[in-house]
């Protein structure tokens, strides 16, 4: 069963200029080198794996495309790794401009009544059947103000005096099996060790300075940031920076707490100086005083929360505090291992495997394919976990005042693909955030239904904010997106459909699904053309014109309903509304009709061009994320016509898309070409994905692609190996989850499953799909006990299946 992980375990030296110092050295000369056992007390740290490690020969030169992150989903920083002067350049996620204090916002609502304006708009849509996104824009929209912009916080530096810009030796490296980063070089004849890490457990992130002689760390800290008015000073080795953004008064504040081991510690000005030390190490926290709470957002000053965690931190020793960060960061990380027979070449950095992609080697492209797929579940936990905002458009790193997009929550696309690979790659934990924000865009949200659609509910638009901007603004080809709230609702339906958690249903997940379908009972038109009910006004993201029930529009309501429906049904709960669903349903235009070159339409009417490769593939959202088109339908082979059509090109983001929509067609050869492209085209030297600019979705739907291409269990089937590529023969995979609380692991050989493991988390039926039961199989329960085997027919076998047991199976 465990085929793989021998391979992917192997050990070898984790810093490679180490290699220098550690050729070969598995444990002990290794850890001494990542640990930077100084005379002042040795850190040993286990060597990480190489096929799971990012790491560059330089320092990097340029923060978007070479720095690497790390991150504990409150806190992020972004890491230079010079040898002289290092820059760690740092993020608190709910560091934002814009919102309550901001001259002029208004949450987006009209700032003038518009009675009758959504109507008018509906009436020409009616008589003319479309409208220029501009025209309606004129009506409809209004000018962004108070938006804000998500901010960087500032940078840390360090200078390193005595220390040559460009030492021998040097290798900096991200281990992501251990959430850990390093940097390493040989100067004045000693071996110069950092380490930096961000811990959830701690509140902090850590860093430490060491070298394999006593006394040969010398250094000072500083901060720098670009925040007028910030107040920074130094005492007893601590850096404090304190102020309000001048924007909207939110209440900011970091410190630094500096820690030697030998040597010496003052101030320099605002500054830490560090001389003659064996090691010395630095925790930082960072925090202000926003709350997502409507409609103030503000909560407690930050200062106490951000003193007691640099206090508690600093009590701890490094060692204790590294154990306590990796022991948390592999709980989540370690559940998946993923064998596509991967060999990590050990002298070629990082940026050179990106550049080479392609070259002929299929084990090292193999390599660069499985680290990118673990990758985007490290960013997931290192940039999303309970306590704080969700993943942002660039996760929580951001060096700038004025980021792309404001670095905002984009919610026709971006927001929801961060959270694709929460459940199938089994961190369902980082998804937390999310369902907290979703929670909080509620009440903001019914503001908006109430004043701008007149009606029930909530809603929130194409793009959102940490304050609550769930209105419009009129930038034309993006201000109208009213389903996103109905998008939205799905991850907390796939939260339950995955963990079958009835009391998150009931607390959490159905409440914001009925004020949804609420709002959708009371905004759907009924169409003169056919007398269906659609949405309208509607648009397609991001193009073409508006008109009434474009395919997306219509999917998306589709799916709101039937998910409340059946949960209404689960919790046995408001059958008025249920019959009110079902009659909706009923008349609802389904949004699945297949046009005259046989695609899938985007709109009502035949409008698509087959020339059209616009990055957005809305109409097949019922093919994915959605689950209503199932392989072998006559919609599932329109969705491959449009998606033929549309090509291979596409941002980051829709390149990610395309991967998880030709696993869902059952193609594995097109969505590993689709990885690939991603990989060649949108991907930096830091393995970021690329809009471009950076821009972390399509690290998160790629991952998800992955995903899909072994596993699916969307159709209420779990499906193994359903779009295996052929150039992924052999292999196996462990830990991903299924819908129903299934735990599955894989092998295969020679393009064919060979077995599986299904772990139920609970008592019920487990239907499994899959060329391993197609031509019969044989079923054990791994854990002890008889199986009952249902049925074996329509290649699908039926097991009845216990908590916490163990089913394996095999062909034959
Ligand atoms: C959507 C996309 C853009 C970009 C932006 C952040 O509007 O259409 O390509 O990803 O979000």
């Amino acid at each position: 069963m465990r085929q793989g992980i021998t391979r992917r375990n192997a050990i070898r030296t984790a810093m490679g200029g180490a290699a220098a110092m550690a050729v070969g050295g598995v444990s002990v000369a290794s850890a001494k080198a990542t640990g930077g056992a100084g005379s002042g007390g040795a850190a040993v740290n286990a060597a990480p794996s190489p096929e799971l490690t990012l790491w560059y020969d330089a320092p990097a030169n340029e923060w978007e495309s070479e720095t690497l992150p790390i991150g504990n989903g409150a806190l992020g920083a972004a890491i230079y790794g010079g040898a002289a002067a290092e820059r760690l350049q740092f993020n608190e996620k709910t560091l934002w401009t814009g919102g309550p204090g901001s001259p002029g916002y208004d949450f987006g609502n009209w700032r003038e009544p518009r009675p009758g304006a959504i109507e008018d708009v509906q009436r020409q849509l009616d008589a003319n059947g479309r409208a220029t996104p501009e025209e309606v824009a004129a009506r409809l929209g209004q000018g962004k103000t108070g938006f804000g912009a998500y901010q960087t916080f500032g940078e840390l530096t360090l200078a390193f005096p005595d220390t040559p810009q460009n030492p021998d030796g040097y290798r900096r490296e991200l281990s992501i099996a251990e959430a850990v980063s390093r940097v390493g070089y040989s100067a004045g004849g000693a071996q110069h060790t950092r380490e930096y890490f961000a811990s959830y457990p701690a509140g902090v992130i850590v860093g430490r300075i060491a070298a394999d002689q006593g006394g040969r760390v010398s250094f000072t800290l500083s901060y720098d940031g670009p925040h007028q008015g910030a107040q920074v000073s130094a005492a007893n080795g601590r850096i404090t920076v304190r102020g309000a953004l001048q924007d909207n008064g939110l209440v900011y504040e970091a410190q630094v707490q500096v820690l030697t081991e030998g040597g010496s510690r003052g101030e320099d000005g605002n500054g830490v100086t560090v001389s003659g030390a064996d090691a010395a190490w630095f925790v930082l926290s960072a925090g202000t005083d926003y709350a997502d709470s409507y409609p103030e957002y503000r909560g407690d000053d930050p200062h106490d929360a951000v003193t007691s965690a640099v206090d508690a931190a600093a009590q701890q020793s490094y060692q204790q505090l590294r154990d306590a960060h990796v022991a948390d960061y592999s709980a989540l990380f370690d559940r998946v291992a993923l064998d596509i027979g991967q060999q990590m070449p050990a002298d070629v950095p990082t940026d050179a495997l990106l550049a080479g992609y392609g070259g002929g080697d299929s084990a090292r492209d193999k390599a660069l394919e499985a680290l990118f797929f673990a990758y985007g579940r490290y960013l997931l936990i290192a940039s999303s976990r309970p306590g704080s905002l969700p993943a942002n458009l660039q996760g929580v790193w951001n060096e700038s005042t004025a980021p792309p997009w404001s670095a905002d929550y984009h919610v026709n696309i971006n927001l929801q693909m961060n959270y694709w690979p929460a459940h199938v790659t089994n961190l369902f934990e980082t998804a937390g955030p999310l369902h907290e924000f979703i929670d909080a865009l509620r009440a903001p949200g019914r503001e908006s239904a109430r004043q701008i659609f007149e009606s029930r509910g909530w809603v929130v638009g194409n793009e959102t904010n940490p304050y609550g901007f769930t209105g419009l603004h009129d930038w034309a080809t993006s201000f109208w997106f009213p389903e996103a709230g109905a998008w939205l609702s799905r991850h907390l339906w796939d939260h339950y459909r995955f963990t079958q958690d009835t009391d998150f249903l009931a607390g959490t997940a159905y409440p914001v699904l009925k004020e949804v379908s609420e709002f959708w009972l009371d905004n759907l038109h009924t169409d003169p053309r056919d007398g269906l009910l659609v949405v309208s006004p509607s648009y397609s993201p991001e193009h073409g014109d508006f008109t009434a029930g474009a395919a997306m529009s219509q999917q998306i309501v589709h799916e709101a309903f039937t998910s409340t429906l059946e949960a209404a049904e689960i919790l046995g709960t408001d059958p008025e509304l249920r019959q009110q669903l079902a009659a909706a349903l009923d008349g609802l235009d389904p949004g699945l009709r297949i046009g005259s070159w046989g695609q899938l339409q985007e709109w009502k009417e035949d409008l698509d061009d087959p020339n059209n490769d616009h990055r957005h593939v809305s109409h097949l959202y019922a093919l994915h994320p959605g689950n209503r088109i199932t392989p072998g339908s006559p919609e599932a082979a329109a969705a491959e016509v449009s998606l033929n059509a549309r090509g291979d090109g596409g941002t980051g983001w829709s390149k990610a898309w395309k991967i998880n929509f030709w696993a869902r067609l059952g193609d594995g050869d097109h969505a590993h070409t689709m990885l690939a492209q991603q990989l060649r085209e949108s991907t930096l030297p830091n393995l970021w994905d690329t809009h471009p600019p950076f821009q972390i979705d399509g690290n998160f739907g790629a991952t998800s692609g992955v995903a899909e291409m072994l596993l699916q269990s969307h159709h209420g089937e779990v499906e193994l190996l359903p779009a295996l590529p052929g150039s992924w023969p052999d292999g196996s995979v462990t830990g991903l989850r299924a819908v129903g609380d299934v735990t599955v692991d894989i092998d295969w050989a020679d393009g064919r499953p060979t077995s599986a493991l299904l772990t139920a988390g609970r008592d019920g039926v487990l239907r499994v799909r899959g060329a391993l039961v197609a031509g019969g199989c044989s079923v054990t329960d791994r854990t002890g006990g008889g199986v009952t085997t249902l049925a074996a027919r329509d290649g699908v076998v039926e097991i009845r299946a216990s908590a916490g047991h163990s089913y394996e199976i095999t062909a034959g």
